[in-house]
């Protein structure tokens, strides 16, 4: 095994540089390179000098070796803490490779964590979460897998697949003495399993909205209060308000949280029939947005009486996750009173008073896009990879219950079992193949 090296600190200036090194040979590499009275102990920070390629002095700092097996990669790990300059932390690193390592190349160190037993691989992609988390709910959400909370919920589902494989195979063998495993109890503990494997797909579905964020769309007729409604989401002037109805034009993105989740809010260009050329293209762009929103946020000017493209705009959200707020309530509700059934539940209100709009971060909170349901500490399916797995053992496992439903011999289930636990244990790592673990670690840094 190569020993390898990496600047694990982020590039720019800072207190702090690290430059980490693992493998067998890390003791004696950087031996070349740093200088000091004592000798390195396990676990013992010892102070001394950065020498360069040529032996002059680069930089004074720590050096901490931890010794295999009870490190983050299960190697020889030595750390180098140097001055927090890009130039410095270069130049250590040139020193370490030029005195032996080899580069390391993006997750090596957690791929190295993961072959030595550290971690399992849903572990090991949610060190990418936590590293990768824009918010605080994705923190949160990532250390729930980086305690092996996944591969808990996973071997759970996949040990009794492993009894049923017993039952059959013991009954193959001494077909004498142990009767065959009773067709409709394998079919109620399968369906049981994956009911289970549903419920993890339902919570990757809504999970992905804590990891990548929410977005926002804010909808409704020229001069209704869209971007004062943006400008107090965000608290700052970011949108141009003014009385004259289509003056946003293009679409505005912004960024901000609610209840830790972070949410991409645009605001649009009213929605209404214009002869306006750069008008009509802008409120294009606003039909776009809204498709690809998660949640609609239909601004309404509720003072005055609804016309025909207030109408259009809430007959056309009727069907998907939304808010709908009558705006100017300090002008008059003539347009609130009159709302048809679906609207029932809308907010009547003023963009510029703090209770609307803390009424509305309310609302879209509960606005059906799962937020209220998601509990951060559960462990959960994280990437597209392990969902993917998910779905390939469901159908295994859908498979094995149309067999058994035919009537067909029983041990044809056997290599559907198999195919099922296959599946499972990519998640984990139980089966791993090397095509695997490099789209796993290709989303890494380098140095982590
Ligand atoms: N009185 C009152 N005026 C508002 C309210 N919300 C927005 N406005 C005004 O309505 C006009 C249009 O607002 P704007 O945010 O530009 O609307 P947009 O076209 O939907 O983006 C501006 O003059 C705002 O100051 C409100 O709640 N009450
Ligand atoms: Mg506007």
């Amino acid at each position: 095994m190569e020993t390898i090296a990496a600047i694990a600190t982020p590039p720019g200036r800072g207190a702090i540089a690290i430059v980490r090194c693992s493998g067998p040979d890390a003791r004696q590499i950087v031996a070349r390179v740093f200088r000091s009275r004592a000798p390195l102990a396990d676990r013992v920070a010892t102070y001394g000098e950065i020498l360069d390629v040529d032996g002059t002095v680069l930089d004074r700092g720590l050096a901490l070796a931890m010794d295999a097996p009870r490190t983050v990669t299960g190697e020889d790990v030595v750390e180098l803490h140097v001055h927090g300059s890009p130039v410095v932390a270069r130049e250590t690193l040139r020193a370490l490779l030029h005195a032996g390592a080899r580069a390391a190349g993006p997750g090596e160190f957690t791929r190295r964590a993961f072959l030595n037993g550290k971690l399992d691989l849903s572990a090991a992609e949610a060190v990418a979460d936590v590293i990768d988390a824009e918010s605080r709910a994705g923190a949160r959400a990532a250390q729930a897998n980086l305690t092996g909370g996944l591969r808990a919920a996973i071997d759970a589902i996949a040990a009794p697949i492993a009894t049923v494989l017993e039952e059959l195979a013991g009954a193959i063998d001494y077909p004498d003495e142990v009767p065959e495993p009773e067709r409709g109890d394998v079919d109620a503990r399968i369906a049981v399993l994956d009911v289970q494997l549903a419920a993890l797909v339902d919570d990757w579905e809504r999970g992905r909205l804590v990891r990548e964020g929410l977005t926002l769309a804010i909808v409704g007729p020229p001069n209704a209060g869209k971007s004062s409604l943006l400008n107090a989401l965000l608290g700052e002037e970011r949108a141009i308000v003014a009385a004259i109805a289509g003056t946003t034009r293009d679409v505005i993105e912004e960024r901000f949280f609610i209840d830790g989740i972070a949410v991409r809010v645009l605001d649009t260009a009213g929605l209404r029939e214009s002869d306006d050329p750069v008008e009509r293209i802008g409120i294009e762009r606003a039909r776009r947005a809204l498709e690809g929103a998660a949640v609609a946020l239909v601004v309404i000017d509720g003072a005055r009486p609804l016309d025909a493209d207030a109408q259009a705009v809430l007959v056309a959200t009727r069907e998907r996750p939304r808010v709908v707020l009558f705006n100017k309530s300090d002008l008059g509700r003539a347009g609130f009173d009159a709302r048809e059934a679906p609207e029932a539940d809308a907010l009547l209100g003023s963009v510029l008073d703090a209770a609307t709009i803390a009424a509305l971060q309310r609302a879209v909170a509960h606005s059906g896009w799962g937020s209220e349901h998601i509990d951060l500490t559960r462990a959960h399916l994280a990437s597209a990879r392990q969902a993917d797995a998910v779905a390939r053992a469901r159908e295994s496992l859908q498979r094995v219950r149309a067999t058994l439903d035919a009537g067909d011999a029983l041990d044809l289930i056997a290599p559907e079992l198999l195919a099922a636990t296959a599946a499972l244990g990519e998640i984990t790592g139980a089966v791993a193949t090397e095509a695997i673990l490099d789209g796993v670690f290709a989303r890494f840094c380098i140095g982590k």
